[in-house]
């Protein structure tokens, strides 16, 4: 078995330190972090999602392996933010009110550091308000919204209302992401872009502020 495999399966066992150390080893070895995120976590997190759905596994067993996820991100991080990008501008990003779900929402957090922009993450469970009054704070023209619950994601249409009945419509553009989304969706509720991976996420980020 190859080091993703081994990754992706000691990911789905929740064996949180074996994935750090299988990550980091992966990394010495020179494969490329974008193989070991796709190949190994993220394969692994399918996996795991599948078998919670088919109830083979349990809820305890999906947190084991969400902090596996996470000791894998952890030396991959650097890794997948590329240094010594110029800033290209401010995104408030957060996981929406009702729903804890945070790991695809600090991938695109990732991946918009490492493209250069400046992430105030407002974390998970994030009232429509705070997403508004924060983007206005900072002066951000981006809010990212992410949702993976059926149940949560009709929320988000609630900052797009806000944005619109505070006058900031142009001013303040969304793009929305999670795993039950679609770009039906993101245009039912009038959000502006919808991306459906980290790397996506960034290009749609780009054109939606027009940096290059
Ligand atoms: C890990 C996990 C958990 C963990 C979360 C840990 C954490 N810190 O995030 C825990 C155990 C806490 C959990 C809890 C629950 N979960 Co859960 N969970 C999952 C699981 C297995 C994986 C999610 C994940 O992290 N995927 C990996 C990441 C990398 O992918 P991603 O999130 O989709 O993100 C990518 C894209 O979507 C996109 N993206 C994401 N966000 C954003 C934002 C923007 C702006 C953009 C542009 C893009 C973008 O880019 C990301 C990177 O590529 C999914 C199954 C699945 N396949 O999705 C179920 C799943 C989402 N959970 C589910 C359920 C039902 C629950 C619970 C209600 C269970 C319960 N009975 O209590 C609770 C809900 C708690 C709550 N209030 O939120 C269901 C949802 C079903 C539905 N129709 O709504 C799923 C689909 C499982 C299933 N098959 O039934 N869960």
């Amino acid at each position: 078995m190859d080091i993703l495999n081994h990754i992706a399966e000691s990911l789905r066992k929740g064996e949180d330190q074996r994935v750090g150390t299988l990550t980091r080893e992966a990394i010495a070895a020179g494969v490329p972090a974008a193989d070991i995120l796709q190949e190994g976590l993220i394969a692994g997190m399918n996996v795991v999602g599948d078998q919670f759905r088919l109830r083979e596994i349990f809820l305890p067993d999906v947190l084991l392996s969400a902090r596996a996820m996470y000791a894998g991100l952890e030396p991959l991080r650097p890794h997948l933010a590329k240094a010594g990008v110029p800033l290209r501008g401010k995104v408030v990003i957060g996981t929406i009110k009702g729903d804890l779900h945070d790991i695809g929402k600090n991938l695109v957090g990732i991946m918009l550091k490492g493209a250069g922009f400046e992430v105030i993450d407002l974390g998970h469970d994030v009232e429509p308000e705070a997403f508004v009054d924060t983007a206005v704070r900072e002066g951000a023209p981006l809010i990212g919204m992410s949702a993976l619950l059926t149940t949560t994601m009709s929320r988000m249409k609630e900052v797009v209302a806000l944005i619109e009945s505070r006058g900031l419509s142009g001013q303040i553009k969304t793009i929305v992401g999670g795993a039950p989304l679609s770009p039906e969706f993101a245009r039912e509720i009038g959000a502006d872009d919808y991306a459906s991976d980290g790397s996506t996420a960034v290009e749609r980020v780009k054109a939606l502020l027009g940096v290059a």
